[in-house]
């Protein structure tokens, strides 16, 4: 039992392995996004081996050998992505699609045929290469696409048929259905202010990228320069904070860049 066991370990490194080098790289797709100063498609990311006992445990319930489970469960890997809109989803579908380090096999549109249930979400399954000390294994991963309201009401519902194991009573699948089509309502009404929301995170990352510069200038002023002089643009800088439009915060720092330029004093970053 214990060689199995060991086995399955082994058997098991190309998928830790793959979800490990896939939450970098999704992860790092949303840095990216955010240096450039633009909108991320993609919120959050998860990732997850599933454990043995829920290897066996899947087998069992689809009939599959457990000789044969690393080949025929595709979700032995899992990447979870989380958007904020459902309009994201087809656009990480798209740059999921466009990617040459994974290819994809097979799609399910849970959202546009929501499950029995109430689940929603739209899964891909890729086949993904990856390099161990065992050699080279193209493996399956399923990527889990869905928003933030989905993931909420999938990850309670989860828990929720792990306790009752397949006997869920009555009251509760009624109040998971009605709760799932709350978040459909949710979805829509986010997506109806989406460009608000959108335009107000835009200006939150503006306002902090200008005061990130401004406070820059002015700690570098304040080592080489007249405090008292320092204290002034400080209190000029903290009303126009709190009362200012973007647009005088913008002037400000322009004008603090050319009298820290003009001083000659380094921005401190
Ligand atoms: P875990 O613990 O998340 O890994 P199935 O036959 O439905 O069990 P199959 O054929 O692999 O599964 O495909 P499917 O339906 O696409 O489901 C794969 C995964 O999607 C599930 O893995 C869940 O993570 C998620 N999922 C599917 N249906 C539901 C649902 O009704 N509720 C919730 N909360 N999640 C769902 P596992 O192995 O079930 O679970």
């Amino acid at each position: 039992m214990q060689l199995e066991i060991q086995l399955w370990k082994e058997q098991l490194v190309p998928y830790q392995l793959a979800v490990k080098e896939l939450v970098v790289k999704f992860e790092d797709m949303i840095s990216q996004y955010k240096q450039a100063g633009l909108y991320s498609p993609i919120e959050q990311v998860e990732g997850r081996v599933k454990t043995l006992s829920s290897i066996l445990e899947k087998a069992r319930k689809k009939g599959i050998p457990i000789e044969e489970a690393t080949e025929r469960l595709e979700d032995i890997a899992g990447i979870r992505l989380i958007c904020q809109f459902v309009e994201d989803i087809p656009e990480v579908v798209r740059e999921i699609k466009g990617r040459t380090d994974m290819e994809v096999d097979s799609e399910i549109d849970y959202i546009s045929h929501t499950k029995p249930s109430g689940y929603r979400s739209y899964h891909l399954v890729v086949r993904y290469t990856v390099q161990t000390i065992y050699g080279v294994q193209t493996i399956p991963v399923e990527i889990q696409i869905r928003t933030l309201a989905m993931n909420f009401w999938a990850v309670i519902e989860h828990s929720l048929q792990y306790k009752y194991k397949g006997n869920m009573p009555e009251h509760i699948k009624k109040r998971l259905i009605a709760s799932a089509q709350a978040t459909v309502d949710l979805d829509y009404e986010m997506s109806q202010i989406r460009e608000e929301v959108r335009a107000a995170q835009q200006m939150f990352k503006e306002k902090a990228n200008l005061v990130a510069d401004i406070l820059g200038n002015l700690q570098a002023l304040y080592r080489s320069e007249n405090k008292d002089a320092i204290a002034n643009i400080q209190s000029e800088f903290y009303y126009l904070y709190e009362h200012g439009t973007m647009d005088e915060l913008e002037a400000f720092c322009r004008q603090l860049d050319v009298v820290a330029a003009r001083r000659n004093v380094q921005k401190i970053q």
